[in-house]
């Protein structure tokens, strides 16, 4: 039997396995992390959430997200990673417990479960979700160009056999919408952090504009102390700005959606490497990956909680 106290990162296959873990994770910290389910993938995969919280009703929180694109896997075990960090850290490290005792923490790390499986079962670089598209015999949906923010605008394409293919419409992949309707029934999402891989870098709005952000000054300097603190582990250099103008325009992302609805501290990750191995980043950088990771996010978190 798998000790999944033990969890190998080397060994992380399959999102079943992802989710006996978080059984684990709630079984071993029981007060402070559940596990939620927000909906269903268009396989019918649940999708699973890993919820922090410390008590009171409907606390401010930060949403965090891995793995919406499904080959990008060292995004997924940072999140394994993170879930445990955060569960350690909570009453000792000061910072994480003064996030916890005034914010819930929500973690989906299975954003694409379908995507996810298929990259174990016929193609590692599967991107998009596995939805049929009518009329065409290409499968799937960018799942980060299908949100209402410049849907169908510059860097996505009506082509549904694109890997930037944006979908039928704003929503349609089952996975986005349930993301979409959590966060509005919460109402009172702060920040969202979305991971990706790889280019090494720190992003915030916007991808469907050029124009900057009403916050972007803030967001820039935020950005520019998160990578700074993330350099001082390793050394690993990330490049940060909006997304425009750091790496391509990209209409319908996660983090556009988010912030026109309200999600001020909004940002994307794009963690290791920068091109050697991209995807298929080796298992001995997870944990290296994840632990220089980790200042950043509380960067972000810690801001987010003094503002
Ligand atoms: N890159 C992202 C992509 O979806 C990105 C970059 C992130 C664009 C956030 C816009 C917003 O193209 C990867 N590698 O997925
Ligand atoms: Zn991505």
């Amino acid at each position: 039997l798998l000790d999944f106290r033990n969890f190998s990162y080397s060994i992380m296959i399959e999102d079943v396995q992802i989710y006996d873990w978080m059984d684990v994770l709630v079984e071993d910290h029981p007060k402070l992390v559940s596990k939620i389910q927000i909906g269903q993938s268009y396989e019918n995969r649940p999708l699973y959430v890993l919820k922090f919280s410390t008590g009171g009703s409907n606390r401010p929180a930060v949403w965090l997200d891995t793995g919406i694109h499904s080959r990008e896997w060292i995004t997924q075990a940072t999140g394994v990673w993170t879930a445990n960090k955060i569960a350690q850290e909570y009453g000792q490290d000061p910072s994480v417990t003064a996030i916890l005792d005034s914010m819930d923490i929500f973690l989906e790390i299975v954003t694409n479960p379908d995507g996810f499986a298929f990259t174990h079962s016929s193609n590692r670089l599967w991107r998009k979700t596995r939805s049929i598209n009518a009329g065409s015999r290409c499968v799937g949906v960018d799942p980060n160009r299908n949100w209402d923010a410049g849907f169908g605008g510059a860097g996505s394409s009506s082509n549904p056999c694109s890997e930037t293919y944006h979908g039928p419409h704003a929503h349609s992949e089952k996975e986005v919408r349930a993301i979409v309707d959590f966060i509005r029934a919460h109402g009172k999402v702060k920040s969202v952090i979305s991971i990706h891989s790889y280019s090494q870098m720190l992003l915030f709005p916007y991808g469907y504009r050029r124009a900057p952000a009403p916050d972007h000054q803030e967001m820039n300097e935020l950005a520019k102390k998160a990578v700074s603190d993330l350099a001082a582990v390793f050394g690993t250099k990330y490049t940060y700005g909006s997304i425009a103008n750091t790496i391509y325009m990209a209409g319908g992302t996660t983090i556009d959606w988010a912030y026109d609805n309200g999600v001020k501290y909004s940002f994307t990750l794009e963690l290791r490497d920068s091109g050697r191995y991209g995807f298929l980043l080796p298992s001995s950088q997870i944990v290296p990956t994840a632990t220089e990771t980790w200042p950043a996010l509380l960067d972000i978190m810690v801001h987010v909680l003094e503002h």
